[in-house]
């Protein structure tokens, strides 16, 4: 297994924060992480994920467009031989005043889950190593048991 996560900010979305969060906690949870940064196109998504032979891609939204943003995406991973889980997380509606309603828009346009922007970076580590059946390294268990 690569262990590989693509990550990035989908569209002409420039909030890096978050990315780089995530990226700096994927990193230290063992993952090889791919960070291509803010506005990243999905064809740069799927290039990275086949040329680094990513198990995942992380795609992150704060500006409120990721549904126009998300349209065709995983045509496009596909059209790329890219067979990787796909998350997504951020502010991904205008307003968020319907959590359930926008979890299942991005549900239906192919993503395998989907986060807030509550999440906490562990959160999403824990989900992956799920989707992945990837064991915690022993030191993180041992402390998880302390
Ligand atoms: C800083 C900021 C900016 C800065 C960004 C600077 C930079 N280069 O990063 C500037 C001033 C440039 C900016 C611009 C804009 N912004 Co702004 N911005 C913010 C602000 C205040 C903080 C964002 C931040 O850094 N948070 C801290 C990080 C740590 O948190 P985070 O980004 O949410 O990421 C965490 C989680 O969301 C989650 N996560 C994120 N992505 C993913 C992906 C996955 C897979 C997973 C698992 C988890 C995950 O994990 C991250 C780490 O914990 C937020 C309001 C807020 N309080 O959130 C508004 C906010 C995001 N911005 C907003 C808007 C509207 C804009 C503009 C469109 C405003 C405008 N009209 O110009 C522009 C867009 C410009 C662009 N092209 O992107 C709105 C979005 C509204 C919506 N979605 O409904 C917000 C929510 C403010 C608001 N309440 O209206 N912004």
């Amino acid at each position: 297994m690569s262990n590989t996560v693509v990550l990035g900010v989908i569209g002409s979305d420039a909030h890096v924060v978050g990315i780089t969060i995530l990226e700096q906690a994927f990193r230290t949870a063992g993952f090889n992480v791919v960070n291509l940064g803010v506005q990243t196109s999905q064809e740069e998504f799927a290039e990275a994920a086949r040329a680094h032979d990513a198990e995942a891609v992380l795609v992150s939204s704060l500006y409120g467009h990721a549904k126009q943003d998300c349209q065709g995406f995983h045509d496009v991973l596909e059209a790329a031989d890219v067979d990787a889980v796909t998350y997504i997380g951020g502010n991904l509606a205008v307003g968020q005043d319907d959590w359930e309603r926008t979890r299942e828009t991005f549900e239906a346009l192919g993503f395998d889950r989907v986060f807030d922007s509550e999440t906490d970076p562990e959160e999403a580590i824990a989900a992956l190593r799920r989707d992945l059946r990837i064991t915690p390294p022993e030191t993180e268990r041992v402390a998880a048991n302390t």
